[in-house]
């Protein structure tokens, strides 16, 4: 680049960088690559520092204050920011609506049916910026609703947050209502890192989101990874002539803010429940935590008529999930094997329901975990389930602790082979050392080798590996296949007709693909996505087993750590012993062809990701579209040649089919 850029060139490189950042967040269709837009901030910061005087107040280097406040200043908000009632049924839903129909009616005004503006409604913190002159000024928490705090420093450092109006047509003034959230997958990264600098963990998102903005140093803000959605406006100056709700967050995401892409139009109650019944169907899936969906009377001339009801809007309302967490009692603790030898502690729960399922186990997670929350036998405990991961202690009511309790101990021995158990440095895990000849860890092994990913074996089911390895009939995988109809018919609760399918299902996965192979030996840290790139890159098993640490370091998405655990896999005697017995009960696949890059199906192809997946996790759609060959960009272009499009595809579907572009779904790629 330039060494000698005028004063110009530095401004529209400026604006250069905020629309890549508008492309990238509000859009969600990034135009440069990431290396490509981090060289044009490094150019930027070149320049800043060459020409401290040049340093314009909306370039993304500033960001970030560089002093901390010594307290959060009282902000009065312009228009009140409103609370929304809540709905927990389809009976509420119906009451809202009618409500609704009841009082327009009245109000002499003719609806036949009333359409709504759906929402996610988002599990974080309520914010409003206000911009003046097209420049973000002021940012503040609800705080009651008439009076919150100054949250501006912490706001701007919020890369979602533009710090300038896009485009020159903004109103003089204003306020945008909306939620910040810490997004899952940012949750839990952060978390990660804390628990390595002993920092505070957060229990949840929502936490870590609240947690964020009321730090007083905004420098620790700018690290957490927080995003922002806009979902209505507080005072706007001179006024805006927006006809409907939608329309209002249409003109947002045109000035650059960023608005749910889950947001959709609906017509009376019964798109009202169509969409409560999608949006819980995605809730697991998504990126961000909600805790229901919100309808808004989308017709503003409507919402007029309607007003308030103290201070919430009789034209909007939450249809709230059932909750997520609970609370119970710790009626035991108990210690579990994992198939690696990992041992966490569980929590054996007072049955409650939570979320609408019943749950009677939480994990514990690790020695560490159960130390810094300090669960103990007869606590009663938050218990949270998110999603379909397995319910977890989030905190213990201290008030309710029995006065007798006791800290847990971990034990020093497995539960189950009674073998000693080592923590090593830096693992925040307890292992048992013996591998196969711990009949936990065997038992969870034959699981795995057996499991749909892995070599599919049907009708081979967990209580039926418990039952096979109790009774000493399999020791490795290996002796799966070299079971007897008269073994297996002697087993509880198995027949004659029975034996004979699990025997025929044992002998119809013996062809199956190298991937799965290598997937089912259940090396540490080898997934799915792991074992097809082992497979489509080195071809043959042998090749796999005596590859060198630098060679697969070299292969797409295997770092260090991957490497080290493949190798030490296939240096374990014990293990190259299975593998050949394996081999000579008859277990194979067809080669893989050894074809160079070109040969590969998507050679010289680029192709597009879109969408929420359902089988296949957003890395390894990527991974194994990288192994057909592909180049995988992030935006729809007229260079793409395919897009992959799962379930609500919104904007990058609309406009491959402007483009022409072919579209396939999950089930496609999976065939490949
Ligand atoms: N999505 C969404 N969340 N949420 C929260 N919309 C929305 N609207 C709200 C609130 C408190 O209040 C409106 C009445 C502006």
């Amino acid at each position: 680049m330039n060494k000698n850029m005028t004063r110009t060139e530095y401004q529209q490189l400026v604006l250069q960088l905020n629309e890549h950042a508008y492309h990238y967040y509000v859009l969600d269709e990034p135009v440069i690559a990431d290396q490509e837009y981090d060289a044009l901030y490094q150019e930027l910061l070149r320049l800043e520092s060459a020409h401290p005087e040049w340093v314009v107040s909306n370039s993304p280097t500033q960001r970030v204050a560089d002093q901390p406040l010594d307290k959060f200043h009282p902000v009065k908000h312009a228009l009140p920011m409103l609370s929304l009632g809540n709905v927990f049924s389809e009976d509420e839903l119906f009451d809202f609506n009618q409500r609704i129909t009841k009082f327009l009616e009245k109000s002499a005004v003719d609806v036949s049916e009333v359409v709504f503006c759906a929402e996610p409604k988002l599990d974080g913190l309520a914010v409003s910026i206000r911009y003046e002159q097209g420049k973000l000024v002021q940012a503040a928490t609800r705080g009651d609703g008439s009076t919150g705090e100054d949250i501006t420093a912490n706001v701007k450092t919020i890369q979602s947050v533009p710090l300038t109006l896009r485009g020159d047509d903004y109103p003089q003034i204003l306020e945008v209502r909306g939620e910040v959230v810490m997004p899952r997958d940012g949750f839990q990264r952060y978390n990660q890192w804390a628990l390595k600098h002993d920092e505070k963990v957060f229990a949840n998102p929502r936490n870590g989101a609240a947690g964020s903005l009321r730090q007083l140093d905004p420098r620790k803000t700018a690290q957490r990874p927080l995003a922002f959605y806009a979902y209505s406006i507080g005072l706007v100056q001179p006024e805006h002539n927006q006809q409907n709700h939608s329309d209002i967050l249409t003109w947002l995401k045109k000035l650059g803010l960023p608005v749910n892409h889950l947001t959709e139009v609906v017509n009376g109650v019964t798109g009202c429940q169509q969409y409560y019944q999608k949006i819980a169907a995605l809730r697991d899936g998504l990126n961000f935590d909600i805790d229901g969906v919100v309808y808004k009377v989308n017709d503003l001339q409507l919402q007029t008529v309607l007003g308030f009801v103290t201070k919430a809007p009789r034209w909007a309302t939450a249809h709230k999930f059932p909750a997520e967490e609970a609370t119970t009692v710790v009626e035991n603790i108990e210690v579990q094997v994992g198939r690696t030898g990992s041992i966490t502690p569980v929590a054996r729960l007072k049955p409650v329901s939570v979320g609408g399922v019943t749950v009677t186990n939480a994990t514990l997670h690790n020695e560490d975990e159960i130390r810094r929350k300090d669960v103990r036998v007869g606590d009663t405990v938050f218990v949270r389930r998110a999603g379909d991961v397995i319910p977890e202690v989030v905190k213990v009511v201290q008030a309710k602790r029995p006065a007798q309790s006791q800290p847990f101990e971990m034990p020093t021995n497995c539960p189950v082979c009674q073998s000693e158990l080592h923590r090593i440095e830096g693992e925040a895990v307890l292992r048992c050392p013996a591998g196969l000849t711990c009949d936990a860890q065997l038992k969870e092994s034959i699981k795995h080798f057996a499991s749909r990913k892995g070599m599919d074996i049907e009708g081979l089911g967990d209580k039926l590996v418990e039952q096979l390895v109790d009774a000493g009939l399999v020791k490795t995988p290996a002796d799966l296949f070299h079971l007897t109809e008269t073994q297996v018919a002697g087993l509880e609760r198995m027949a004659q007709k029975s034996a004979q399918n699990l025997l025929a299902g044992i002998e119809q996965s013996k062809q199956t693909t190298l991937p799965r192979f290598i997937y089912s030996l259940g090396i540490r840290e080898v997934g799915e996505a792991t074992a097809i790139t082992l497979s489509n890159h080195l071809y043959t098993l042998e090749t796999i087993m005596s590859a060198k640490h630098e060679a697969l370091i070299l292969l797409p998405d295997v770092g260090d750590v991957v490497a080290s655990r493949i190798q030490q896999y296939f240096e374990n005697e014990g293990n190259v012993v299975v593998i050949n017995e394996l081999i000579a009960a008859g277990i194979g696949w067809p080669e893989i062809a050894q074809k160079s890059v070109e040969e590969l199906p998507l050679a010289g192809k680029t192709v597009v990701l879109t969408g929420t997946l359902t089988t296949l996790k957003r890395t390894e759609a990527k991974q194994k579209l990288l192994d057909l060959g592909a180049r995988v960009t992030g935006s729809v272009s007229a260079n793409t040649d395919l897009l992959v499009a799962g379930e609500n595809a919104g904007s990058k579907l609309a406009k491959a089919e402007q483009l022409n572009v072919q579209i396939v779904d999950e089930d496609w790629l999976l065939a490949q």
